[in-house]
C-alpha cells in the first residue's frame, strides 16, 4: 500500500489540527506528551479546533492551555498530511508553526511538560517517526508540504515531503 493508493479509498477533506514550536537562539521546546494520542512522546504543542475557531486561533489557545505562553507571532512552516492505514479515524492534516515571541514563560501542566532542546541535537527516538523526515529541513529555514502513511507500529510506511516557497492553509 501506498499514499496514492491509500487516498483513493478515504473520505476528505482531512480534519484539522496544530502544533506549535516555540524558538530561541540554537534552541527549540519541545513538550512530553503525558497522556492521549502520542504519549510519552517529545513534540510541539497543539490539537484539534473548538467550534468555529480558526486554526491560527487554535494554534493560540492550544498553546496556552500545554504550556501556559501566549505566542506574539506565528509563522506556518509546515502542512502535513498523516494517514493511518489500521486507524482511518485518526487520518489529519497539522498545520505547524513557528513562534519567536511570546508572552509567559513555558510551565509544566496536565498534558505536557515542556523543555527547552537544542536544535541540532532533536531526542528523535522518542518523537513521532515522520519528524525526523520534515522537522529537520523547517529548522533549517525551509517550508514543508508532506504526507506519511503509517503502518502497524507506526511506522512510516510511505511518504512525501516537498519543499515549497509559500504555504496556503
Ligand atoms: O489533541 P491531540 O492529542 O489530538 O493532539 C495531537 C497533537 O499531536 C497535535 O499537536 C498534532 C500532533 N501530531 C499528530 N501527529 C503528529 C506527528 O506525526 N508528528 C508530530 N510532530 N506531531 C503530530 O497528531
Amino acid at each position: 500500500m501506498n499514499i496514492v493508493e491509500y487516498k483513493k479509498a478515504i473520505q476528505f477533506p482531512l480534519r484539522q489540527s496544530t502544533l506549535c514550536f516555540l524558538i530561541r537562539d540554537d534552541e527549540i521546546l519541545l513538550a512530553m506528551k503525558k497522556r492521549g494520542f502520542g504519549k510519552d512522546r517529545w513534540n510541539g504543542v497543539g490539537g484539534k479546533p473548538d467550534g468555529e475557531e480558526t486554526i491560527l486561533e487554535t494554534a493560540i489557545r492550544e498553546t496556552q492551555e500545554e504550556i501556559e505562553v501566549t505566542p506574539n507571532d506565528m509563522e506556518v512552516v509546515a502542512i502535513l498530511d498523516f494517514y493511518f492505514v489500521n486507524n482511518p479515524d485518526w487520518n489529519q492534516q497539522v498545520v505547524a508553526y513557528f513562534s519567536r515571541n511570546w508572552v509567559g514563560e513555558p510551565k509544566e501542566t496536565e498534558e505536557m511538560r515542556p523543555q527547552w532542546h537544542k536544535k541540532d541535537q532533536l531526542p528523535i527516538e522518542a518523537m513521532w517517526p515522520d519528524d525526523d523526515f520534515w522537522l529537520n529541513p523547517v529548522i533549517n529555514g525551509s517550508k514543508v508540504k508532506a504526507e506519511f502513511l503509517f503502518g502497524e507500529n507506526d511506522i512510516v510506511m510511505d511518504h512525501n515531503v516537498m519543499e515549497v516557497e509559500v504555504l496556503d492553509i
